[in-house]
């Protein structure tokens, strides 16, 4: 809802929030799902139809699995439902309870993935470089309940993966990582997926390779592969018989297929992510109080994430401000990951935790744009000319919007 019928013509910025026409006539989204080629799709679905093998590891889940392995190097990969349910199996079979020590500033899937298990999150500052775990902390937070350490490759950049299994190896502790943003990323030529005990993706429809709803599990660890296969499908190991606790977790032949097809058409998303991320990095360049965040020249990445900081000690608009004039002009820009685990149901106010200073301004600060095969590079460059002019007057916007509710997580007409 704009604040006062603006004019351009009169001097009045010409936003959307001034009563301006939003600058896109449709909604552009973080996350919107990459389709490149929905016609593969359907043909490999005739063929599940066909063969009648819809789930519980038939022909497209084994397949993807197989590809998976081979492409991260590792030689096992265990495909799941989604990334959560992944993380819950892989902490099973790793018998993890008692304390895990574990980011704050994550998707709050992570944390929900040990506590369904009744295991205490135990949330850990993260550099403010980096957005990753602070490996200089987590030893301070080791007591006698802990039982593992569980990272997170924030935006798909790694995490300090030699920093945390040194301090993995010494405390006798197990280290795996949430790898749910980093299919396709590596820390310098090792692709991520290969390290700590195991690595878990995310394939939800939101990532930029998906199976509609997909995780997987990478490992080396033959015992470990094992037993997560067994958890993943009600803990049999046999036809009629059960050798632990399990779930469902299995993957439909649908999604493995999309995961497939998603995985054979990274080409044209990673090279529409590398000139969207381009044209925002170029034109957010000069503005102050504002940080983009960069790949590492040594690592892979895809791009997927154009993830700002905004330094509101600089800057003349809060994130917050910024974001509630981007919804207006139809950019649904989100605050991931705001406002950090530990101030969200059920961690909020449980037990003590540490300060967590990096976590709370990341979480004040960090605004993530939309990106993906969505947009091209030319409405990224006109995104940031909104942010420009927001900026230019951030006066007037600080005056008007305070009027306006908080926004709410349900999509504006
Ligand atoms: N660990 C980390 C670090 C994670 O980030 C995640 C998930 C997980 C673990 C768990 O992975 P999974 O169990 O999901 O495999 C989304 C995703 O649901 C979630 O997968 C993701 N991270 C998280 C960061 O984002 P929401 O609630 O913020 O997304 P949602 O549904 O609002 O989607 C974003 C926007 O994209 C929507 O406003 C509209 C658009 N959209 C979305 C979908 C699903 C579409 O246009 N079409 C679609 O089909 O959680």
């Amino acid at each position: 809802m704009p604040v006062a019928a603006g004019n351009p013509r009169h001097g009045t910025p010409s936003l959307a929030v001034f009563g301006a026409v939003p600058r896109f006539s449709r909604q552009l989204h973080v996350g919107a799902p990459n389709v490149v080629d929905p016609e593969a799709f359907i043909q490999r679905l005739r063929r599940i139809f066909d063969r009648n093998r819809l789930t519980n590891g038939g022909p497209e889940e084994r397949e993807l699995e197989q590809v998976i392995a081979e492409r991260v190097g590792v030689r096992h990969c265990i495909a799941v439902v989604n990334a959560t349910t992944a993380l819950q199996i892989l902490c099973r079979a790793l018998d993890w309870h008692g304390q895990v020590i574990v980011p704050s500033f994550t998707f709050v899937g992570t944390a929900h993935a040990l506590a369904w298990l009744g295991i205490q999150p135990v949330f850990c500052d993260v550099d403010p470089d980096t957005h990753n775990i602070d490996p200089r902390l987590v030893e301070d937070l080791i007591t006698e309940r802990t039982t593992g350490i569980l990272g997170v490759h924030l935006w798909g950049r790694p995490c300090d993966v030699d920093a945390l299994q040194r301090i993995a190896t010494e405390r006798k502790l197990d280290l795996v990582f949430d790898a749910a943003h980093a299919w396709g990323c590596s820390s310098g030529s090792t692709p991520i997926g290969r390290f700590g005990r195991a690595e878990v993706f995310s394939f939800h429809a939101t990532k930029w390779v998906h199976a509609f709803e997909g995780g997987a599990i990478a490992t080396d660890d033959d015992e470990l592969a094992k037993r997560c296969a067994a958890i993943k499908r009600f803990g049999f190991v046999g036809y009629d018989r059960t050798s632990t606790l399990g779930i469902n977790g299995t993957m439909s032949e649908a999604a493995a297929a999309m995961g497939l097809v998603s995985l054979k058409t990274e080409g044209p998303i990673l090279q529409r992510n590398r000139a969207n991320f381009e044209a925002y990095a170029e034109g957010l360049r000069r503005l102050p109080g504002v940080r983009i965040v960069q790949p590492t020249a040594e690592n892979r990445w895809h791009y997927h994430y154009v993830v700002l900081e905004i330094d509101e000690t600089v800057a003349p608009l809060h994130r917050d401000l910024l974001q509630r004039v981007l919804w207006e002009e139809r950019v649904l820009a989100r605050r991931y990951f705001y406002p950090g685990c530990h101030r969200l149901e059920p961690y909020r106010g449980v037990g003590t935790h540490r300060p967590l200073p990096v976590t709370e301004r990341l979480a004040h600060r960090t605004l993530a744009l939309p990106t993906g095969l969505q947009m091209e590079p030319h409405e990224a460059a006109s995104v940031c000319e909104l942010v420009h002019t927001a900026f230019e007057h951030a006066a007037a916007v600080r005056k008007g919007l305070p009027e306006l509710p908080p926004i709410e997580w349900h999509e504006p007409a």
